[in-house]
């Protein structure tokens, strides 16, 4: 059984394969070609695994699975934090052809139940220690609106359970790999999307493998490379720019941080020699303050590469990075969509503090297209349009909003405006969807929206940005209630819905009515001028 999506036409897919770009290989093969290898792959806090235990317990518990009856084109929801047993999850279920959604960590029951209804998983992996997971009330009404779901394992296994541990450690003589064809889903992607509900990316194991090896070439990943995995592992960026897979790919050794803060990431650093990792601007924004507070320089030694990614960075914080942290900075403009864009690791400062990057592959096609869909010459600022061999042609079951997104030769509309240099570069100049960029973390303001519209004392609402000088952007709700609300009782009811806690508004304002456009539409330019306005004179 294969899962459906929408494919490359055959004439482009041709020119992949004949690029090289395309490999016919699984993803698997990113750990299974170091099978042998006793060089140190992973790192999460005192257990260190070997490329050969890693692969070993991805195999075991492959076979474990698929002794349970899961099978090639099945699905899976999971949502493991950031420890070892992460990619072991990942590459078991690559090896028998299940297609998993990595959750967050920080989702909750609104985005989980989106992400299963869409999916139909036959198996969940949760941890016990996840809130949603201390008890069995979620579990049940997952059972009961999901009659897909066969099989759960978690991880900090109660009595009764299925242990995942457990499933890790037996014995698999027997087992013979199914994972799917190369040209098919290997999992599916999180898209920070911009809609009600929350968007599934399909990934083939043909376009991803090739956004890893091109990644780990542009980044010059190796043997040596040692990757702190800062951010939640199972976002794309710390998965594949080249992130923790790059660094499998490559034979380094990845080491698992439990947040990006200095104090958790520093003594990291210096402990295991770390050489490269990823961060999001706001993080870099507290290294920076921690180096100066603590004056602990030398903790960052072996650093020589600081990705940022994930939202913009100022020119000003970027020329800090060399100079305070001591390494080298790379820009890195990527999308769960595909599209991923780096500054070259010998730019010189002009393109490494003031561009986005440029697309990493000869066959990325970008260009910048006016509000009518016409290409707009070099330097002007318009809408990203791109397609190319690891770029995805459409969400997973959304035929109406692939219409919307993809123009009709299939060129994806990303919602960023950028302009393009003469040399190629990327300069992202601000955003057309309505999505907030809440420090690297995604809110559809639409999804928010239909939430807060539910709540009985709400009649109008917008969700729009405001500035913050620490994450760029933070999320100001402007309500149109039957009473007065305080702050405080939207944000517990949108967590009583079960909402991620980094989607609460973090601001409130009651109004007598919302600014509109000509056309009727909710101003929300408007309401983003006002709020500077207002911030200004607080
Ligand atoms: P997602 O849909 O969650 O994969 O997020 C991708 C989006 O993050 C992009 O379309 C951009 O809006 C934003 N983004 C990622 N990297 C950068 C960056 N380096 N600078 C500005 N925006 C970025
Ligand atoms: O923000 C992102 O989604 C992102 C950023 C940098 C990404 O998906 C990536 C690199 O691959």
């Amino acid at each position: 059984m294969t899962i459906s999506y929408t494919r490359w036409p055959a004439s482009l897919a041709a020119r992949y394969r004949e690029r090289g770009y395309w490999l016919d290989l699984p993803l698997t093969d990113i750990l299974s070609r170091h099978a042998a290898s006793q060089h140190i792959a992973l790192i999460d806090g005192d257990r260190p695994f070997s490329y050969q235990h890693l692969e070993q317990s991805a195999h075991q518990l492959a076979a474990a699975l698929q002794r349970r009856g899961l099978r090639c084109g099945d699905t899976a929801l999971v949502q493991l934090g950031n420890i070892a047993e992460f990619y072991m999850v990942f590459f078991a279920l690559l090896k028998i052809g299940v297609a998993p959604v990595n959750a967050l960590f920080s989702h909750q029951r609104q985005e989980l139940d989106a992400y299963a209804s869409q999916i139909e998983p036959a198996l969940l992996i949760a941890d016990r220690q996840h809130g949603l997971f201390a008890n069995d009330d979620y579990l049940q009404q997952l059972r009961q609106c999901c009659p897909s779901l066969r099989d759960v394992v978690m991880h900090n296994a109660h009595t009764g359970d299925i242990s995942l541990a457990e499933l890790l450690g037996t014995g698999a003589d027997d087992f013979v790999a199914t994972p799917s064809a190369a040209d098919e889903v290997a999992f599916f992607q999180l898209s920070g999307g911009s809609t009600g509900t929350p968007k599934l990316i399909p990934r083939t194991h043909n376009d991803y493998y090739y956004s890893i090896r091109r990644s780990v070439e542009v980044c010059g990943f190796d043997r040596s490379t040692r990757f702190l995995c800062a951010l939640p592992a199972a976002h794309n960026y710390p998965l594949s720019s080249p992130g923790a897979c790059g660094t499998f790919y490559g034979g380094g050794c990845v080491v698992l941080a439990g947040d990006p803060s200095a104090s958790s990431c520093f003594p990291l650093i210096e402990k295991h020699q770390i050489t490269v990792t990823a961060l999001v601007p706001p993080a870099v924004s507290l290294w920076l303050q921690a180096v100066q507070e603590w004056g602990c320089h030398a903790a960052l030694a072996s650093l020589r590469l600081l990705q940022v990614g994930g939202a913009r960075l100022s020119e000003a914080l970027a020329a800090r990075i060399p100079a305070e942290l001591g390494c080298r900075l790379q820009q890195v403009f990527g999308m769960a969509e595909g599209l991923v864009n780096y500054t070259q690791l010998d730019d010189d400062d002009w393109h490494t503090f003031c561009t986005q990057g440029k697309p990493m592959s000869p066959d990325d096609e970008v260009w910048v297209a006016d509000e009518h869909g016409q290409p707009l010459p070099i330097g002007e600022t318009g809408r990203l349009m791109t397609r190319g061999p690891y770029t995805f042609r459409g969400y997973y079951r959304s035929p109406e909003h692939n219409a919307k997104s993809f123009d009709a030769d299939g060129f994806y509309c990303s919602g960023d405006l950028i302009s393009i240099t003469a040399d190629g570069y990327i300069c992202v100049q601000g955003r057309e969807k309505d999505q907030i960029n809440r420090g690297g973390e995604k809110i559809a303001a639409e999804e928010i929206e239909n939430l807060l519209l539910r709540h009985d004392a709400i009649l109008q609402v917008a969700l729009v940005s405001m500035e913050d000088h620490l994450l760029g952007e933070k999320s100001c709700a402007f309500i149109v209630g039957l009473r007065p609300l305080r702050a405080v009782e939207i944000r517990r009811y949108l967590r009583a819905l079960g909402v991620a806690e980094f989607k609460l508004p973090d601001r409130i304002e009651t109004v007598d009515n919302l600014p509109l456009t000509p056309v009727g539409k909710v101003d929300k330019k408007r309401l983003r001028e006002q709020l500077a306005a207002r911030q200004l004179t607080q």
